[in-house]
């Protein structure tokens, strides 16, 4: 059980590309336990690896909604080595949000629906179709194992104008 900080644009750490996990291991389990928990303590529902330092391709996620005493239950779920198989022509929109950007929300076009597999906590392979909330937060997530922040998707200005409001801030809080 370990909250770890988690790393707020503009960070150059947050522009890596994460390396693959060779192994589902003890260090692993840790890593997604840390992970989670470091999740939960943001209030957030999905955390990918390099957002706390570590450049491995492991996400986690809790899409249920809270109640008012917090998540009933945690039930996160881990993504290893995540990769899309398909990705469907529609195209479905998403006002996102991110640990690493915060305070800065803005709509994001992405595929409806994907096809996506990736290994879970016991190294076995795991293929699913997602659609809705599942797909954006899947595709989110990935983007983070690629180096790329919601804001990449943006237009320039508004780009410039989120990493201006994320500069101001961070010189605020040093
Ligand atoms: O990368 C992240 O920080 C995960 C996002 C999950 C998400 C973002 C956009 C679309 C779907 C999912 C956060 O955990 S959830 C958004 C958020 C942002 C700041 C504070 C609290 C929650
Ligand atoms: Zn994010």
């Amino acid at each position: 059980m370990a909250i770890r900080p988690i790393l707020t644009a503009p960070d150059p750490r947050l522009k890596a590309v994460s390396v693959a996990v060779e192994k589902v291991d003890g260090e692993i389990r840790k890593l997604a336990q840390d992970m989670a928990d470091s999740m939960y303590a943001a209030d957030g529902i999905g955390l990918a690896a390099i957002q706390i330092g570590v450049a491995k391709r492991v996400i986690v996620m809790d899409l249920d909604q809270k109640t008012e005493e917090g998540r009933a239950k945690k039930d996160w779920k881990v993504f290893i080595n995540p990769k899309i198989l398909w990705a469907s022509p529609e195209m479905a929109t998403y006002e996102e949000g991110c640990l690493s950007v915060p305070d800065i929300w803005d709509d994001v076009d992405r595929p409806a629906r994907v096809r996506a597999e990736w290994l879970d906590l016991d190294g076995k392979r795991v293929e699913v179709e997602a659609d809705g909330m599942l797909a954006t937060c899947l595709q989110h997530e990935m983007d983070h194992l690629e180096g790329i922040l919601f804001l990449d998707h943006l237009s320039r200005l508004k780009r410039n104008m989120a990493i201006k409001k994320l500069e101001k801030a961070k010189k605020l809080s040093a």
